[in-house]
């Protein structure tokens, strides 16, 4: 059997360090659209994503969550509503996830470094900037404000602090010659943006160790080192194939990678780092790399700290996880910026998707299960008028594909627009109604529903890589199944057998209203500016919370303090026979008479503590969280048919 031509296709590695955005939904949404056509095609695909997790950056921000950096993004990537739930969520078909902190990864890294060093193409040298004594931090001129450290904001001094540097001016004329011959980058306009403004003006070495911190990839030959962040992310794209690690075995069948897909922001470690690193290694290079656009609001690019980014989780929960993808590659050019707004969106969903497809396909079974009780007649008339419709059948596919490999998504999908819009005008030039209405006229009819019905079946079969679930839903109302699905058949006319049946189902993009959904929107976005519970401590072991002697108790009274606002007196029953007394500052919550007789829990050994002259042994357990800045405390109640004395555990 022959073997099947291999496709390797990535996304960047995302960073964990906050919920990612719809910004990055967009680019993993259209690899996995290229990936899943690049397997229609035929191709055996590698398609890689993954999670780039050391850093300064995810150091300081798990520093100041109180966790360590390895709890930080352990979160943030399996967590609940994590970076993996958020792929599964958008039906995305990655073969392989990496996540750089993976140990084969780490290991791989160490041995890629080593080998540039032995090879001179790294070598240690001095790295100069400034210095924040109290701070002990490094930074650059352009880190720091107003010419103080940026952290505390006093004075800094020109230091010079020891680092590897990578070769890379070496490699300026070799990787200048990749970009402008052939197509290694695309949009072609991003290889003038390169040449002018990165090589020409000269390409220095690029510092590749930092010793300033120390989540990230320790050099093993000089304690201390840690590997810089970007030839760690970089070379994922091997490791994760098994390049210099026992883990995978995939390098010599899948390398050289065929796309990196990127955003345009990264364009520059990916098409001259990457590349310098790669010739420095003596590594095949990948074909091609292509920076897509950005999405933005109002011009800008999303970003936390502008306060704009737009949750994936809500779009989808409120729109489809289909609507959601095809809108972000029908909209906007793939390599240029587009700029999102939730208007944009539902009319794209209400135009193409509720209007269009969603339309033809139910005028299109009904009227078969109308006029045919759900089967077709095999016996057929033809028209002229047909024609046009039926060579569109057979010449979208080619037009589709021509611009599929030319990653050009949105036109892609233009051109199957442009057949499903044909055949709705078919629809109303052909007047089934019209013909139904004469018995002599059921095999002309008939050849009307069947040439609707092979218009729909290729229209789908181009559209499963945008919206496979709606697509296997639609097939299934069609009639159409196996072979007739493949993508081998979506330029042939007359794959449906002559006595199709149709099951015509739930409508499968709803019409959204467009004033109420945008109200929805913004109460779930208002939702979603409650501040999030703080992150979790530290670890603690069993033992030490076993220590913690934590029991039910009834409260047998329980009085305001006099003297004092918050101060509430309780005697409790917590099981023991003797009553014990505990004051809790919960007085702005809760009335002493509302909680007499109730179940509540009380951790009982902590040190005895005196409050305006009264001893307190013990503390009562609430649940407390600040909402609009004001703290809202509730009283943790049980069951009342809980006994006192029951200990938690
Ligand atoms: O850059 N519109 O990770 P990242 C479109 N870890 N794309 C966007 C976007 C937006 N508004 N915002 C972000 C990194 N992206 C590195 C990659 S690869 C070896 C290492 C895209 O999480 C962005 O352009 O900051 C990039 O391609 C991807 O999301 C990951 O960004």
């Amino acid at each position: 059997m022959e073997e099947k031509k291999t496709f390797y296709i990535t996304t960047p590695i995302y960073y964990p360090s906050d919920k990612l955005h719809i910004g990055h939904t967009y680019c993993t949404v259209a690899t996995d659209a290229i990936a899943r056509y690049k397997r229609q095609c035929g191709y055996d695909v590698m398609f890689l994503t993954g999670t780039d997790e050391h850093g300064q950056k995810i150091e300081e921000k798990a520093k100041a969550a109180g966790v360590t950096p390895q709890a930080f993004v352990d979160r943030i990537v399996t967590g609940e509503g994590g970076i993996l739930d958020l792929w599964k969520l958008m039906n995305i078909s990655n073969d392989r996830f990496i996540r750089t902190t993976d140990d084969y990864h780490v290991e791989a890294v160490q041995r890629i470094f080593k080998k540039m060093y032995d090879k001179g193409d790294i070598y240690k040298g001095a790295y100069k900037g400034k210095y924040c004594t109290p701070c002990e931090s490094f930074w650059t001129e352009s880190q720091l404000k107003d010419g103080k450290c940026p952290d505390c904001g006093r004075e800094v001094h020109d230091a010079e602090e020891e680092a590897y540097f990578f070769r890379l001016s070496k490699y300026a004329k070799p990787v200048q010659e990749l970009l402008e011959s052939g197509s290694f980058l695309e949009p072609a306009s991003r290889v003038n943006e390169m040449v002018n403004n990165f090589i020409k003006p000269g390409l220095e070495d690029l510092c590749v160790s930092r010793t300033s911190f120390t989540w990230g990839i320790p050099v093993d030959f000089d304690p201390g080192h840690v590997v810089y962040v970007w030839v760690d992310a970089l070379f994922n794209y091997c490791t994760a194939m098994g390049f210099l690690n026992d883990k995978y075995d995939d390098y010599d069948k899948y390398w050289p990678a065929d796309v990196h897909i990127v955003g345009k922001e990264i364009v520059r470690f990916h098409s001259i780092i990457w590349p310098a690193m790669l010739m420095s290694m003596e590594m095949p290079l990948p074909k091609k790399v292509y920076g897509h656009g950005w999405l933005v609001i109002d011009g800008g690019k999303m970003s936390k700290s502008k306060g704009n980014v737009v949750d994936p989780y809500v779009l989808a929960d409120m729109f489809g996880v289909d609507a959601l993808r095809f809108f972000l590659l029908r909209t906007f050019p793939f390599g240029s910026d587009g700029n999102f707004s939730n208007e944009l969106l539902i009319s794209t969903i209400n135009t193409d998707l509720a209007n269009d497809l969603g339309n033809l396909v139910s005028r299109t079974t009904a009227m078969v299960e109308k006029y045919f009780g759900g089967a077709l007649i095999a016996e057929r008339e033809a028209d002229p008028i047909d024609d046009e419709l039926v060579e569109m059948i057979r010449s979208t596919k080619g037009k589709y594909a021509k611009q599929m490999d030319a990653l050009q998504l949105h036109l892609a999908l233009e051109e199957v627009f442009r057949l499903i819009q044909r055949a709705n005008k078919y629809i109303d030039e052909c007047a089934p109604w019209v013909l139904a209405k004469d018995e002599s006229k059921k095999p002309r009819l008939a050849s009307v529903m069947y040439n609707l019905l092979e218009a729909l079946r290729v229209s789908l079969v181009m559209l499963t890589p945008f919206i496979p679930q709606s697509c296997e839903k639609a097939f299934a109302q069609i009639g159409a199944s196996g072979k007739a699905v493949s993508w081998e058949k979506a330029g042939e006319y007359g794959v449906l057998p002559a006595n199709v049946t149709v099951h015509k189902g739930e409508t499968l993009f709803p019409r959204i209203d467009m004033a109420k959904a945008l109200e929805e929107l913004e109460k779930r976005e208002h939702a979603n500016d409650a501040p999030k519970a703080k992150p979790v401590l530290p670890d603690v072991s069993i033992d030490e919370f076993a220590r913690c002697d934590m029991r039910v108790c009834k409260v047998l009274t329980c009085e305001a303090v006099k003297k004092s606002e918050k101060l509430l007196k309780f005697t409790l029953d917590d099981g023991s026979g003797s009553p014990r007394q505990i004051l809790s500052g919960i007085h702005k919550f809760y009335e002493p008479e509302e909680l007499v007789g109730k179940t509540v829990v009380a951790i009982l050994n902590l040190p005895p503590r005196k409050m305006m002259g009264q001893m307190s042994n013990g503390m009562l357990l609430s649940a407390v969280r600040e909402v609009n800045g004001q703290e809202e405390l509730h009283l943790i109640m049980l069951d009342d048919s809980v006994p006192a004395g029951s200990q938690l555990c």
